[in-house]
């Protein structure tokens, strides 16, 4: 130390100082939630911290032009790294993890949403780059360093104990930080983005050998804890086989939220024919129906619909373990003469459909090649819903019946731009041009679903058929808060209120059926595989896994798994490590740090006395063993064939 040779002011510093400061500002940038002095402080600390830990590594390389190049590349590849995680966030309000990196195809699909998602001023998050860039091409006489052994080992001493300093501090903030992985937020806000990369890659290499070393001795405890659980509970006896021999048309609603029915808009309703469903006497509708998908949108919510599975909690399910053996719904039905297909004017390989379809046992998928798409019948993602919809009438007409279809719409999609000459509405008016435009492009779905109705029963296929409509998933991200509470009348967006937006509107509609309600009981994707084989008369296999329950049985699971570890229970609503009151939205216990969720394998952390507690045990444990059924990839493992035949042997 005492006898360092010292330049001016080394490269190394310089660069930490700059890469850490755009870092910051980046951050700033993301809309982080800081809730107090602390983790300010951690915000502003952490940074810095990683990048002297990557650029101090210079001082170890003797060549000068050497140490110049580390630094310079290390400066490009943290800046990309740094403004793709922003450009991410901007559109899912959530990091890049590993598994999402290898969505390329995905991303370049975006297409539209992504240049929306870039601003002109981001190229000054560029300027740290430029100047670093610069100084190590004519500066590196005065800026490199010459350390001796201590020196350089001074250096990397420095780097380790600010990480280990920085670390302390996250760990007094969010005590089990690393545990909790699945909160993305809670990583980057303290230990930094850089950090939580490494992370998310030595979790992912985790899961990864998870299904190598996987040999189905995991499945009885899975399957006892679904027998005392899941299975305990009935199906409904008397919506059983509703449905029997009957089409299934199943519509994928995209990005519909359940708090634009029956409101309205300036002035007018949103959705004047889904509204005119909850009062009808051949639908049910749902009103506390919760999405629980994770990153992968629409391909988790066809997850949980087809398998009664959770999707991952990092990455799409559909493409990190679209290979995977799986008993959903086609493969079920398929063996009691039903025809499947899935109708969705996009690309066939946007979330690797084609090949996860195949897994599924889809027997059809007409992709975006089966319509015709002009300029004219197109808006944002493609063909616009209307045209779809009707270009699906042959197609629905030609199909061997009984079939089990389903319908995936796309216009109603972020950014939700519809042509003013398709909107029926006006905008609403708020700072958020994303939910100002998501009103018209709503409604415009909301016209496409009735004179989808209308076309069915012209074509003579409505009688014969029972229709599901359900949401996706969210379309309004936590980003647009402030618009929201405006629209809501509210003084803002509480944890509570986020997951009440987490509500999608599910409809079955039966046609002749007369006995529709509305039902009020929570309930979610989960449920949708095992109430729509009750309706359609079809048993699961003795040994069949699923997590969801029939929706019309008198008694079943009293929670709803969120993706993220959350929960809705009949009377509480957990988030972000608070109990609510799921009533009055009040908090029921205040938040200690230690409550609440787990790791990854479902493994609780320590509960204290909260109501929420125990739901929170068995929904980190239903969760896990989730995960560890698709990360073991233990259904290959299982043999339901066998005993389906089992059973009609014995009922012969
Ligand atoms: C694209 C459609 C919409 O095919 O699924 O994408 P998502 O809502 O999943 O982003
Ligand atoms: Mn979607």
């Amino acid at each position: 130390m005492k006898k360092l040779k010292r330049p001016k002011i080394p490269l190394y510093i310089i660069a930490t100082l700059l890469f850490g400061l755009k870092t910051y500002v980046v951050y700033r940038m993301f809309g982080m939630e800081i809730e107090n002095s602390m983790q300010e402080l951690i915000l502003l600390i952490n940074p810095f911290v990683s990048a002297f830990l990557v650029f101090a590594l210079s001082v170890w390389f003797n060549k000068h032009s050497r140490q110049m190049k580390f630094i310079r590349y290390m400066a490009l590849i943290g800046s990309l790294l740094v403004y793709a995680n922003l450009v991410f966030y901007r559109q899912f309000s959530d990091f890049i993890t590993i598994p999402q990196l290898f969505m390329g195809s995905n991303m370049s699909d975006l297409g539209s949403s992504i240049l929306t998602l870039l601003q002109p001023y981001d190229i000054l998050l560029f300027a740290d780059l430029v100047i670093i860039w610069y100084l190590s091409k004519k500066r590196q006489e005065t800026m490199t360093v010459d350390y001796p052994k201590s020196g350089k080992m001074f250096a990397m001493a420095m780097s380790l104990v600010l990480l280990a300093g920085n670390f302390f501090l996250a760990e007094m903030e969010r005590p089990q930080l690393f545990t909790r992985g699945f909160d993305r937020e809670y990583l980057v806000k303290n230990v930094g983005l850089l950090n939580y990369h490494v992370y998310d890659i030595v979790q992912h290499s985790k899961t990864e050998s998870q299904r190598v070393f996987a040999d189905g001795n995991e499945l009885p405890e899975i399957q006892e804890y679904i027998d005392e659980n899941v299975k305990v509970y009935e199906n409904s006896e008397e919506m059983h086989g509703v449905a029997e021999d009957k089409n299934v048309i199943f519509i994928s609603a995209e990005s519909i939220q359940s708090f634009v029915i029956n409101n309205n808009v300036n002035g007018e309703e949103v959705t004047p024919f889904l509204n005119s469903l909850t009062q009808d006497e051949d639908t049910y509708y749902f009103e506390n129906f919760y999405e629980q998908t994770g990153q992968g949108n629409t391909s988790d919510s066809e997850f949980l619909v087809e398998n009664s599975l959770y999707p991952l909690s990092r990455g799409a399910v559909f493409f990190t373990h679209g290979g995977n053996e799986y008993q959903g719904i086609p493969e079920i039905i398929d063996d009691e003469g039903y025809h499947t297909a899935v109708l969705h004017a996009n690309n066939k390989s946007f979330w690797n459909r084609d090949g996860m379809y195949n897994s599924l046992g889809v027997d059809k998928f007409y992709g975006e090649k089966a319509y015709e798409v002009t300029p004219e019948n197109s808006a944002g993602w493609g063909l616009k819903d209307k045209p779809f919809f009707e270009q699906s009438i042959p197609y629905l007409n030609s199909m061997e019946q009984p079939f089990y279809s389903k319908f995936i719409t796309l216009t109603n999609h972020f950014p939700f731009d519809l042509p003013e000459k398709d909107a029926s509405i006006e905008r609403y008016d708020s700072s958020s041009s994303t939910l100002n435009g998501y009103f018209p492009a709503v409604r415009y779905m909301d016209e496409a679903i009735e004179d989808f109705f209308g076309q069915l029963k012209d074509a003579g296929l409505y009688e014969d058929s029972v229709i599901v409509i359900m949401g996706d998933h969210i379309g309004i991200s936590a980003n647009h808060n402030k618009a929201m509470a405006q629209y809501l009348g509210k003084e803002e967006i509480t944890p509570y209120d986020q997951v009440q937006l987490q509500r999608v509107p599910l409809f079955i509609h039966i046609p002749g059926h007369g006995e529709g309600e509305v039902k009020s009981k929570i309930a979610g994707q989960i449920d949708m595989k095992p109430t729509m084989l009750n309706m359609l008369g079809i048993e699961q296999p003795e040994n069949g896994i699923y997590f969801g329950n029939d929706l019309f049985a008198e008694e079943r699971k009293d929670y709803i798994a969120l993706r993220n570890g959350d929960f809705v229970s009949d009377n509480y609503i957990s988030t972000s490590g608070v109990c609510y009151n799921r009533e009055t939205g009040e908090p029921v216990e205040q938040s200690t740090s230690e409550e609440g969720s787990s790791d990854a394998n479902g493994e609780s952390q320590s509960q204290p006395a909260s109501p929420c507690a125990p739901i929170q045990k068995k929904v980190d444990k239903e969760l896990g063993y989730s995960d560890d059924i698709i990360y073991g990839d233990l259904l290959r493992f299982m043999d339901f064939e066998d005993e389906e035949g089992k059973e009609e042997e014995e009922n012969n």
